[in-house]
């Protein structure tokens, strides 16, 4: 029987390891709980790293690693430290991650690193290769694996293999500055429909397709290779149910049920008359706009002083990938634009930003979205961004106020939220005073329709639509073949 495969960089799973004992607890990201459902079924096998260096293990711990994974229908690629200096930390988010979100500053082309990049790539395909059959379904996702598509459609050419790109795929313009722009674009046409997050990066891949490898499209689809493949937009939405059920039961919650954050908010908010919380959460990423974001507060607060005293604004950032030198950078700036704005405008009862260095757990950030008036999210680019989607899904009563990036891709679906240049803090601090201010009949009647629409199209009913379309190619194919 014909098995699915999906393959990640890293497995939906979080191996901790203390005296030889493992311990596996479920990854909650959005990727992890998108495919749950189709995982669940228990006919999928789901491929990728275990987050465990080979030199941290021996034989007998790799072989317990192995064993518990396995348990999870999991199969673990195996990576060493230089791997994760060059593959991971290197040519996936020192080069493809900046130039895909157009820090091309950030950029750099290191050969060690590409050839680092095919290696591994070579791994992750060996072990799809060791558990697939010719007839399989693969589903392959990221930006870490643009070459694994190719490698695998050589040796299984009946595989149907999907592939979805989770960041933005960029204008010709910027891709073309890729020394190895063809290499890319040739492993990413093994698959035989590739998937994004919007219309406008299909678009921009099918002109670099166009315009680099000089092979004809139609509509949407690509002949290479004697193959017709398809390239489509799927929005990837939330496990809306997840958190607008946690919204509920949150709010049900009785003083003694309260988590510390919960009162500590509760306390503000209490002792504030009129008191008003803005909410930013996201991973400490300079693609975020974090430090716009945080000269835009400022710049609110000398525009309206009305509001000093009123609003906060809480800024949840979770590390991340903190030995590359951007996001240390970053950090800094980050840590001194919060003094500083703290030091400028606080008082003897007020501080304006609280700011949280962090992960949290998800009861936590439920307590947020529950409790703040108006989330800010501000990336410079996203390829979707789901904290958007989540605090829209938290709004039981339908109060709330999402003011969003025009660079996220969630802004093409969210058009009821209010869409902001990130550039532009004059329009962020105007949009901000709008938001605090807009009565609530139009807040619950932008957010219905939001709501309406997360409800509809959540994480896994876009999987559901992906598989469907990538076996319905399949079916294209054979028909094609037959003729
Ligand atoms: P990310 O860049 O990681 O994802 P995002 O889409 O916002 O960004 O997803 C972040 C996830 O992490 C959310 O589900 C959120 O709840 C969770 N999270 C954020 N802060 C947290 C915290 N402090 N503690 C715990 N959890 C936290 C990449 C792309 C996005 C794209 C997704 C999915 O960059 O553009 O939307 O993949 O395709």
């Amino acid at each position: 029987m014909n098995k699915t495969i999906i393959v990640s960089n890293r497995l939906p799973l979080q191996i901790d390891i203390s005296n030889d004992k493992l311990r596996i607890t479920p990854s909650v990201g959005g990727l992890a709980t998108g495919m749950k459902s189709v995982h669940e079924e228990g006919k999928t096998l789901w491929i990728g790293w275990s987050g465990l260096k080979e030199e941290d293990l021996d034989d007998t711990l790799t072989r317990k690693v192995d064993q518990a994974v396995a348990q999870e229908h999991c199969a673990a690629v195996s990576l060493t430290g230089k791997d994760l200096d060059n593959f991971y930390y290197g040519f996936s988010n020192r080069t493809l991650w900046p130039l895909f979100h157009y820090f091309m500053e950030y950029t750099y082309f290191e050969n060690i690193q590409w050839e680092s990049y095919k290696r591994v790539n070579r791994k992750f395909a060996d072990m799809v290769l060791k558990h697939t059959d010719d007839g399989d379904t693969i589903w392959i996702h990221d930006y870490q694996l643009l070459l694994l598509p190719e490698l695998i459609k050589r040796e299984r050419p009946n595989a149907s293999i999907g592939f979805f790109l989770h960041i933005p795929f960029p204008s010709y313009e910027v891709f073309r500055t890729m020394p190895w722009r063809e290499e890319l674009l040739r492993g990413m046409l093994g698959a035989d429909l590739l998937g994004f997050h919007t219309y406008d990066y299909e678009r921009h891949f099918l002109s670099s397709v166009r315009r680099i490898l000089r092979l004809d499209t139609h509509f949407n689809e690509i002949s290479y290779e004697g193959r017709t493949i398809r390239v489509d937009s799927f929005p990837m939405g939330i496990d809306y149910r997840k958190f607008h059920n946690a919204a509920i039961a949150h709010g049900r919650q009785n003083e003694a049920q309260k988590s510390d954050l919960q009162k500590r908010l509760d306390t503000h908010l209490l002792s504030t008359p009129g008191a008003k919380m803005i909410l930013s959460i996201d991973r400490l990423d300079y693609t975020k706009g974090i430090p716009n974001r945080l000269r835009a507060f400022e710049y609110f607060l000398e525009k309206y002083p009305q509001f000093r005293e009123k609003v906060r604004f809480v800024l949840l950032a979770v590390p991340s990938r903190s030995n590359v030198p951007q996001y240390q950078l970053l950090k800094k700036e980050t840590d001194e634009l919060v003094g500083r704005i703290n030091g400028r405008f606080s008082s003897v009862s007020w501080t304006p930003i609280w700011y949280f260095y962090r992960s949290m757990p998800f009861e936590n950030l439920i307590d947020l979205y529950t409790s703040c008036d108006v989330a800010l999210i501000t990336p410079i680019r996203d390829g979707m961004n789901l904290v958007a989607k989540e605090y829209i899904a938290t709004r039981v009563d339908q109060s709330g106020i999402l003011v969003l990036s025009e660079m996220a891709g969630a802004a093409k679906e969210m058009n009821e939220a209010l869409l902001i240049n990130p550039n532009n803090f004059e329009q962020i601090a105007d949009t901000l005073k709008r938001a605090l201010e807009m009565p609530v009949e139009e807040q619950a009647e932008r957010n219905a329709f939001l709501q309406q629409r997360l409800e509809r199209y959540s994480v896994d009913k876009w999987a559901g639509e992906f598989l469907k379309a990538l076996r319905a190619t399949r079916k294209l194919h054979h028909v094609m073949v037959s003729r």
